[in-house]
C-alpha cells in the first residue's frame, strides 16, 4: 500500500519547506519537497534530502534507557521504570525543599514544532522551577531592533527582488539559507548588485559582486564609517530624517567624532574602500540589508545591528519595497499561549516578583557553571531539543554541571555528546510521526505536518512523554501537576492555532493540508512610517536605549583576547551539509560535506611551520582541540576558522575552546544576554 503525507521540515532554519512523504507498507521510502510550497518552490536542501537517512539510521535510540553512575554506560528500561522513577524524584524534590526551584530546563528549537511547547507547560504545571532563558541565536538581534523600530519586523522574502543594492552583513546564506539565494539572484538578474561584508571569503561573498573583508568584531566601527561618509556628504534622506526619526541630532554629534583613519586601522578596510561602499549605499535606491548571525555572535553585536540598521534609516530606505532589514520576525508566531499559561497547583512557591506574583528562577542558557551554586541546588536537569555540549560554549563547564547535577534527562533521538551525561534518555518521535504544525519566521508559511509512519520503536513525541509523566505524576501525588492530561494533541493544536485562523484565511489547521497559506503580515514592513517605539519615531539612541550609549572604538575585539597569548579570532563556519550539531552522524553526508578541519590563511601556516594537512593543536584558555588543516587564501591571517563538517568518526567538540561572553543586549526580550560566541581567541601549534 502506498501514501502520500504532507510534512514540513521543523529544524530551527529559515525555510521551514514543505515535504511530500511517500509511505509504502509503513515504512517512508521517499521524501521530496512540495511544489505547493512558494517559498522553495519543491526542492529542500542537501539535510532535507538527508531526513530519510535520519529517520531510520541504526544510532537512532527508539527505547528509553538509565545509566548507572554517569559514563557507566546506558542500558535500556521501560517507558514505565523511566516516567515512574522521574516522576518520583519530582515528588522528592517538592517534598524535601517544599519548592520545585531545585528543577531545571534546559531547552531550544530542535524543532520548531508547535506541540513542543507541551515541555514548557509540563513544567509551568507542577511549579516554579528553575529556567534556563534566552537565546544562543536570536536574542541580541530582536533586542537591538526592538530599540531602534519598537519592534523586530521584516519584509517578505520576495520583496528583496525589488531591492537594487542587497547588503549581506555577517551572514552566509548560500549555505544557511540557500533558497533565499534564488530570490538575491533574481534581483541580480535585474541590475541588483550584493555586497558581502565577511572577514571569511565564504560561498556567499564568493557570488557577489563586491566583496568587503572586515576585520572580525569590528562591525560597529564600519557601520560608524559609513554613516559619517553619508552624513558628510550629505546622501541621506534629510525628509525620513526630520519626519520620522528621533535622536538624529545626537547621532550626528556621535559622528562628528568619528574619525575614517581610525575606523580603516580598526576594520583593517582602507579609507577610499569605506568611502566607496558609503557612496554605493548613499546612491543606490532601494538598498536592503541582511544582518546576520556573525555579527549578532560578538560582544558588541546589539550595538552593531542598531548602528548598521541607522544607515537603512538614514538613506530613508525604511518602509518601501526592497528595502528594509531581512533578519527575521516572531510576529508569525501569534499563538494562543494554552501551554505557556498554564499554572502549577496553588501551594507550588517560586521567587516572588514586585508585585509578589511567583515566577521561575532564571538563568541565562548556556550558563551551566551557575547551575552548581545555586540555592537551593539543582537536582534534576530536564534538556530537551538542544545539545548544550555540542553548542553552548565552554563545553567543559557545562559538562562539569552536568557531571554534578543528581539526575539528568534528555528527550533526544540520538545518544548526542550531552546525553551521554544522561540518567535518563527518553527516545523522541522525529516529526514524521506525530501531527504538528510549523510556521516560518522567516516567509511566514504555515503548514501542517501530518503523521506519516507510527512512532519508531518505542519513541514518542515530546507532547506524549509529558502527557504521560503527568498521568504517572498525578498517579503517584494526586494533584501535583494541573496539566490537562485528557486533551488531545489535535485539541491543543486547535487552541494554540485559533488566534492565526483569521491571519491565514482557515478555520481549522487541517485546512493547510493541500494549500500554501501564510501568516497575513505585510509585504514590507513599517509603509505607515509609525514605530513601535515610545517616541512613535525610528530611534537612533535615545531612551530607553540611552543606557546602551555607543562604547569606545574596537571595544569589541578587547572583550575576549587575553592578551598576545592567543592572537587568532576563532570563527566557525557552519557547513551545508549539518545544522549545528545535527547530521553530523550520518554517513552518507560526508560525501557532500568535507570532514571537520582547521581552515588557515597560508601566511599564518608558513609563521606556525604548518603545512596542509598535518595535525595541530588548536588552543586556549579553557582547552585544546586537534584537527587537521586545509590552507586557503578565503580565511584572513588573524583568523582560525574550523569547518563542522561531517566526521561521524572524529566527532570534534569545538565549543570545548569557544569562551562564554555575554553580548552588550537580549535581557529585554529573553531576560539573558546573548552569547558571544565569536569573541573565542586561540593561539596554534603543530602536533
Ligand atoms: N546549513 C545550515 N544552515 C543553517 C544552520 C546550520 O548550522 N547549517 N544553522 C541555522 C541557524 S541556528 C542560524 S542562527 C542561521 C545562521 O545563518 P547566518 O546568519 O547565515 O550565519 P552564519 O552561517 O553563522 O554566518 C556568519 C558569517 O558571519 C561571518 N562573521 C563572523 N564574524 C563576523 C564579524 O565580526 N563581522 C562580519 N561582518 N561577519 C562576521 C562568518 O565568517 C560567517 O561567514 O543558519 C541557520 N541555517
Ligand atoms: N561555536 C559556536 N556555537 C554555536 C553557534 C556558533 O555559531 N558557534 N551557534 C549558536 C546558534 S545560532 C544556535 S541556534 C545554537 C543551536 O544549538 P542547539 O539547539 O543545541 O542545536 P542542534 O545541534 O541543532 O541541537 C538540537 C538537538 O535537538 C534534538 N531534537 C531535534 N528534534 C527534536 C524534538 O522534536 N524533540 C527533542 N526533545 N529533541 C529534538 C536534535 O537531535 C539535537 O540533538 O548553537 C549555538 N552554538
Ligand atoms: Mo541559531
Amino acid at each position: 500500500m502506498e501514501s502520500i503525507y504532507n510534512n514540513v521540515c521543523s529544524s530551527d532554519c529559515r525555510a521551514s519547506c514543505r515535504i511530500k512523504t511517500k509511505v509504502q507498507n509503513g515504512r517512508i521510502v521517499s521524501i521530496q519537497g512540495d511544489p505547493i510550497d512558494e517559498y522553495t518552490l519543491g526542492s529542500l536542501c542537501a539535510k532535507g534530502y538527508a531526513h530519510l537517512q535520519r529517520i531510520y539510521t541504526p544510532d537512532r535510540i527508539t527505547y528509553p534507557m538509565k545509566q548507572v553512575g554517569k559514563g557507566t554506560g546506558n542500558a535500556r528500561i521501560s517507558w514505565d521504570q523511566a516516567l515512574h522513577e522521574i516522576a518520583e524524584k519530582l515528588i522528592d524534590i517538592q517534598n524535601k525543599y517544599n519548592s520545585m526551584l531545585p528543577v531545571c530546563l534546559n531547552k531550544y528549537l530542535g524543532t520548531m514544532g508547535l506541540l513542543s511547547r507541551s515541555i514548557e507547560g509540563f513544567f509551568n504545571s507542577i511549579g516554579y522551577i528553575t529556567l534556563m532563558t534566552g537565546s544562543p541565536c536570536v536574542a541580541t538581534g530582536i533586542d537591538a531592533l526592538d530599540l531602534s523600530f519598537g519592534s523586530c519586523k521584516k519584509p517578505v522574502p520576495e520583496d528583496m527582488i525589488e531591492a537594487r543594492l542587497i547588503l549581506v552583513w555577517g551572514g552566509n546564506p548560500a549555505w544557511t539559507t540557500h533558497h533565499q539565494m534564488r530570490l538575491v539572484f533574481e534581483a541580480r538578474e535585474k541590475g541588483a548588485i550584493l555586497v558581502v561584508i565577511d572577514p571569511i571569503l565564504s560561498a556567499t561573498a564568493a557570488r557577489s559582486d563586491l566583496y568587503v573583508q572586515i576585520k572580525p568584531g569590528t562591525n560597529l566601527d564600519l557601520a560608524l564609517g559609513i554613516a559619517k561618509v553619508l552624513y558628510e556628504e550629505n546622501l541621506v534622506d534629510a525628509d525620513f530624517l526630520s519626519h520620522y526619526t528621533k535622536g538624529w541630532p545626537e547621532f550626528q554629534a556621535t559622528l562628528e567624532k568619528v574619525n575614517l583613519a581610525d575606523v580603516a586601522v580598526a576594520t583593517e578596510i582602507p579609507v577610499h574602500e569605506i568611502r566607496n561602499l558609503a557612496h554605493l549605499i548613499g546612491n543606490t535606491k532601494p538598498m536592503t540589508i541582511w544582518l546576520g548571525a556573525g555579527v549578532q555572535h560578538t560582544a558588541m553585536g546589539g550595538q552593531s545591528f542598531r548602528v548598521i540598521s541607522a544607515l537603512v534609516a538614514m538613506t530613508g530606505n525604511i518602509g518601501i519595497p526592497g528595502g528594509n532589514i531581512h533578519y527575521a520576525t516572531f510576529d508569525s508566531w501569534d499563538f494562543a499561549g494554552e501551554f505557556t499559561s498554564l499554572k502549577p497547583p496553588e501551594d507550588r512557591c517560586g521567587i516572588p516578583d514586585a508585585q509578589g506574583q511567583h515566577q521561575h528562577r532564571y538563568v541565562g542558557t548556556g550558563r551551566f557553571a551557575e547551575l552548581m551554586s545555586m540555592d537551593p541546588p539543582i537536582d534534576l536537569l530536564w534538556v530537551a531539543s538542544h545539545n548544550p555540549v555540542a553548542q553552548a560554549p565552554d563545553s567543559g563547564a557545562v559538562k562539569r554541571a552536568l557531571k554534578s547535577i543528581q539526575t539528568v534527562v534528555v528527550a533526544d533521538k540520538f545518544l548526542t555528546p550531552t546525553a551521554q551525561y544522561a540518567d535518563y534518555f527518553l527516545p523522541v518521535a522525529s516529526h514524521y510521526e506525530y501531527e504538528d504544525v510549523v510556521i516560518s519566521y522567516w516567509h511566514y508559511g504555515a503548514a501542517i505536518n501530518q503523521r506519516a509512519i507510527a512512532p519508531l520503536g518505542e519513541s514518542k513525541s515530546d507532547f506524549e512523554i509529558m502527557r504521560e509523566l503527568a498521568i504517572v505524576l498525578n498517579k503517584l501525588a494526586p494533584g501535583f501537576s494541573t496539566f490537562p492530561v485528557e486533551r488531545e494533541a489535535v485539541e491543543w493544536l486547535d487552541m494554540e492555532m485559533k488566534p492565526q485562523y483569521p491571519k491565514l484565511g482557515i478555520s481549522d489547521y487541517r485546512d493547510l493540508m493541500e494549500q500554501y497559506r501564510r501568516v497575513d503580515l505585510p509585504k514590507v514592513p513599517w509603509q505607515d512610517k509609525v514605530f513601535l517605539t515610545r517616541s512613535g519615531k525610528y530611534e537612533f539612541l535615545t531612551e530607553p536605549a540611552l543606557t546602551h550609549e555607543i562604547s569606545s572604538f574596537a571595544q569589541d575585539i578587547e572583550e575576549g583576547q587575553e592578551g598576545k597569548d592567543y592572537p587568532f579570532r576563532l570563527l566557525r563556519i557552519r557547513s551545508y551539509a549539518t545544522l549545528n550539531s545535527q547530521f553530523r552522524n550520518l554517513v552518507g553526508m560526508e560525501g557532500v560535506s568535507e570532514k571537520t578541519k582547521v581552515l588557515l590563511n597560508p601566511e599564518t601556516a608558513l609563521l606556525k611551520d604548518i603545512e596542509e594537512g598535518v595535525k595541530v593543536r588548536v588552543y586556549n584558555q579553557l582547552g585544546q582541540i586537534v584537527l587537521p588543516v586545509s590552507l586557503s587564501e578565503s580565511i584572513p591571517p588573524d583568523v582560525v576558522s574550523v569547518y563542522i563538517g561531517c566526521d561521524s568518526k572524529h566527532d570534534i567538540e569545538l565549543n570545548n575552546i569557544i569562551a562564554l561572553i555575554d553580548t552588550d543586549l537580549g535581557e529585554s526580550c529573553s531576560d539573558a544576554k546573548g552569547l558571544a560566541f565569536n569573541n573565542t581567541y586561540v593561539n596554534l601549534a603543530r602536533v
